[in-house]
């Protein structure tokens, strides 16, 4: 054998896997792209990567979604899709190389994919019933037709390549058969591929568009938003809840830089003008239907709130302070017909439901005894960014977000604890969590090396709606030293501390506790989040030089 004809073998053995290959990749994106434009028409979160991710995160085991909320932060939900991607092009690949010799069960293989997609899409709490099921099931149908027929494209038997002249040697003497003599039809894949790719390219791009038009409508309904002025305005915030000190956690989080936490992989864009909110269940003697115009027509009410999520570690992120607008709750309870337990209500637990099937059980005696338990339309001067809940989320103070701020909120049924777990409990997490007394460190970071002298040691602290009444901080371990306190905005926010630190050369550990105004010393006993929040106390560890 020449070396010529060598090479031209070898070639050979791996053209074919890679046009299998490129087959099985034409298929996944046609796939993709059909289940694109259906899930438009049927509902954006329908679609099998969103479907399978959403199913993935409602199945993850708490560990390991604090795991991936720690070390991903709010990018978790972009890697979760991404490795969705990577296996789907992974099994494409696959799927096609493996049709070259088994052609009708290569294609079943894909249809299997559409199967796990409709699967995952139906089991979404948010799911609206079978048409769920379309994008998956009709992208999946879709590709398992391309891969038959491109598969078939390569199987043309034509003369076996080592009895055949390459198509290079007799250039043009054998017309009919030039594309047919690698064994394969060239010509009908390349066209078929074109063609496919094309209209794969086409349909995704209609579907983007469609579903691009819903969320521009809500996206305009926000715009459209005039909050209107609250009947009970909150105070300006007191001069003094704002300690002049870099690297300090501002008094007010910025909307942009707020916590973000929730399950959603495609951030719900409602539309405010369709929007309506039930409240029915158990002891309601008036159940009512309201639109987002009755709530603004309602009296709103303006309060600064504290948020903090119950997987936060000791010393994360995942707490925020904002100036929220919104309508009080335990009005709009009462007047349902609705009465706490303490009062005979028959109903113990408030469960919140959102436009994607998020549900977060309160109890009803903390939302209607006399906290500023909101529907909150308004965040920090605007209506609710959407990733924040637009137009509607609850917030409760002195309670986690898991168990309070439901947000995109669409219904509200009264119920008891005995009757009804919500999501989060269904996983482990506990029934009912006011906020743990936590303090942090803002400044100096985690191995900082300030110099020796006069170092500014501060941070915030926070036991909303028992509110915040001394702070302390040690080094190494010395005596425990009051650190200043920042003037309190109310009981449902946090508070900045300071403490100016007398710092010798050396390593040091600081560490700092916070005392409640129920007399309560943030304990130095560490648990994990799981199942009602972290406790034990924040240090930081710096080398003065
Ligand atoms: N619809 C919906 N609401 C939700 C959640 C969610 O996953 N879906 N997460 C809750 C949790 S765990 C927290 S801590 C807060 C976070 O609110 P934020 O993202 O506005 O900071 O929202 C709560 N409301
Ligand atoms: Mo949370």
């Amino acid at each position: 054998m020449t070396d010529d004809k060598k090479h031209s073998r070898i070639t050979r053995s791996l053209v074919r896997p890679a046009l299998g290959a490129l087959s099985g990749l034409l298929a996944g994106f046609a796939a993709l792209a059909v289940a694109e434009l259906v899930a438009a028409g049927v509902r954006p979160q329908s679609g099998p990567v969103v479907a399978v991710g959403g199913a993935a995160i409602d199945r993850t085991p708490p560990p390991v979604k604090d795991w991936a909320i720690r070390n991903f932060g709010t990018n978790d939900k972009l890697v979760l899709q991404l490795g969705i991607l990577a296996a789907l092009v992974l099994f494409a690949i696959a799927l096609g190389v493996f049709a070259l010799r088994y052609r009708r069960t290569g294609a079943a293989g894909v249809l299997l994919f559409g199967v796990v997609g409709a699967a995952a899409a139906l089991s979404r709490p948010d799911s609206t019933g079978l048409t769920d099921a379309l994008p998956s099931a009709v992208g999946a149908v879709v590709a398992a037709a391309l891969l038959y027929f491109l598969i078939g494209r390569l199987q043309i038997r034509g003369p076996a390549p080592d009895d055949a002249h390459s198509a290079r040697d007799d250039a043009g003497s054998a017309r009919d058969d030039s594309s047919r003599d690698a064994g394969w039809d060239r010509r009908g894949f390349v066209i078929l591929a074109t063609a496919a790719a094309a209209a794969s390219a086409g349909t995704g791009l209609l579907g983007r568009a469609l579903s691009g038009s819903k969320s521009r409508e809500a996206a305009a309904s926000r715009a459209d938003v005039v909050l209107p002025a609250p009947a009970s305005a909150a105070d300006a915030v007191p001069k003094g809840a704002q300690l002049r000190i870099r690297d300090v956690s501002p008094f007010t989080t910025p909307n942009k830089d707020f916590y973000r936490v929730d399950t959603a992989l495609v951030v719900p864009k409602v539309d405010a003008t369709t929007w309506k909110l039930r409240i029915h269940g158990k002891g309601v003697t008036r159940p009512v239907t309201l639109t987002f115009d009755d709530l603004l027509r309602r009296e709103l009410i303006e309060r600064d709130i504290t948020l903090t999520c119950v997987s936060n570690e000791v010393g994360g992120p995942y707490v925020g302070n904002a100036r929220w607008i919104g309508v009080r709750l335990a009005d709009l309870l009462a007047e349902c017909g609705v009465k706490p337990p303490s009062k005979g209500g028959r109903a113990d637990q408030l469960v919140s439901r959102s436009v994607d099937g998020m549900t977060i059980g309160s109890p009803v005696e903390d939302v209607m005894d006399g906290r500023d338990a909101l529907l909150a339309v308004g965040m920090n001067g605007e209506p609710l960014p959407f990733a924040h809940g637009f137009p509607v989320r609850m917030l409760v103070p002195g309670l986690f977000g898991y168990v309070s701020a439901c947000k995109w909120i669409e219904d509200i049924e009264l119920t008891s604890f005995d009757d009804y777990d919500a999501y989060w409990v269904k996983r482990d997490w506990a029934r009912q969590a006011p906020i743990k007394t936590q303090s942090r460190i803002d400044t100096p970071k985690p191995f900082a090396r300030p110099k020796a002298g006069s170092v500014m040691v501060a941070g915030v602290a926070w036991a909303q709606h028992r509110g915040i009444d001394k702070v302390e901080v040690r080094v190494d371990d010395g005596p425990w030293r009051e650190a200043r306190l920042a003037s309190e905005d109310s009981r449902d926010t946090w508070r900045q501390w300071s403490y100016d630190w007398r710092a010798t050369e050396g390593g040091h550990t600081l560490t700092v506790r916070a005392t409640d105004r129920t007399g309560e010393v943030q304990t130095e006993k560490r648990t994990k989040t799981v199942p009602d929040g972290a406790s034990g106390r924040h240090s930081v560890v710096v080398t003065v030089e």
